[in-house]
């Protein structure tokens, strides 16, 4: 039985997509909802198909267990479930950002906790209605040396859902590539309030772009990652934000729809990264205090 903790819309395109019958999602610690969580997906297709998943009990035992919460949700959300939990079972944690991951992996050192980076698109346009926007990658790695043996079972299971996953030695690397993206396009987009691909051509981007690459390059050196240009890292983010042009950011979307942003974990954890490090990052500063003053912490 695979747990997942979360339900929204990557949660429920992954409980949507794994094999029937093997999923659950986890409930919130003294509640036991009557139904199932039902829903329809409307696939890559544009078929729309209806989901029933049942809620984990008290007599199931994860093998699995998937963390699809928000990046600020995810310790206290663990820690609910966490003693009920047995020791042998990973937990993967999907998050955006960084932080996060970190803050589980040194909670529960011995754990088996891996982490996994995905470019899958996914969004709720109603509660009841999932759309799997576009099709994407995932890659799955260990954060604590007990996860490092699951990494070759947890990708083939996942593996299970027709989604491409690969396994990830490196996988620190790889959500460093991933925050690169997202810290140069999701808090443009929540304060300029466009779409991602209209960023590339205002005023408060192009002010801004060179500095924050270059802010990033060096807490990325500093960090132990590959040295990358700050101009290569401009033309990465500008490349994705141009491939998802008429996407809405999850942060816009939150931000939008008035729930706490994930901004504390891009652009604020590098800031703090840069504080720790004696690096100065003004502009990453500037992005934080502008989105947090935009939503809800
Ligand atoms: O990952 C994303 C997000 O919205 O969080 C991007 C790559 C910016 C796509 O929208």
């Amino acid at each position: 039985m695979i747990a997942i903790l979360g339900a929204g819309a990557l949660g429920r395109l992954w409980a949507a997509s794994l094999p029937a019958r093997d999923t659950a999602f986890v409930p919130r610690p003294g509640t036991s909802p009557a139904g199932p969580v039902a829903y329809s997906l409307k696939g890559l297709d544009g078929a729309e198909h209806p989901v029933s998943i049942p809620w984990l009990t008290a007599s199931d035992t994860p093998d699995l267990l998937l963390v699809m919460t928000k990046a600020g949700d995810t310790l206290a959300a663990l820690q609910g479930i966490a003693g009920a939990l047995p020791p042998t079972t990973p937990i993967v944690l999907f998050q955006n950002g960084l932080g996060s991951q970190q803050a589980v992996a040194e909670r529960w050192p011995d754990h088996p906790v891996l982490a996994a980076s995905t470019t899958e698109g996914a969004n709720r346009p109603s509660p009841d209605q999932v759309v799997h926007a576009g099709a994407g990658e995932t890659w799955v790695g260990a954060l604590t040396d007990a996860g490092r043996p699951h990494i070759a079972a947890v990708t083939e299971r996942l593996g299970g859902s027709g989604l491409r996953i690969h396994p990830e030695n490196d996988i620190l690397g790889r959500l460093w590539q991933k925050l690169v993206i997202n810290a140069g396009i999701n808090p443009f987009t929540a304060i300029l309030d466009c779409p991602n691909g209209d960023i590339v051509a205002a005023d408060f981007f192009r002010t801004h772009i060179d500095d924050l690459c270059r802010e990033i390059a060096q807490l990325m050196a500093a960090s132990g990652q590959p040295a990358s240009k700050p101009a290569d890292l401009r033309a990465r983010i500008e490349a994705v934000a141009h491939a998802t042009a008429g996407n809405t950011s999850s942060m816009r979307s939150d931000m939008l729809q008035g729930r706490p942003t994930e901004i504390d974990y891009i652009n604020g954890y590098l800031s703090r990264l840069g504080q720790s490090l004696g690096i100065a990052t003004p502009v990453n500063q500037m992005l934080t205090e502008q989105v947090q003053q935009l939503s809800p912490n």
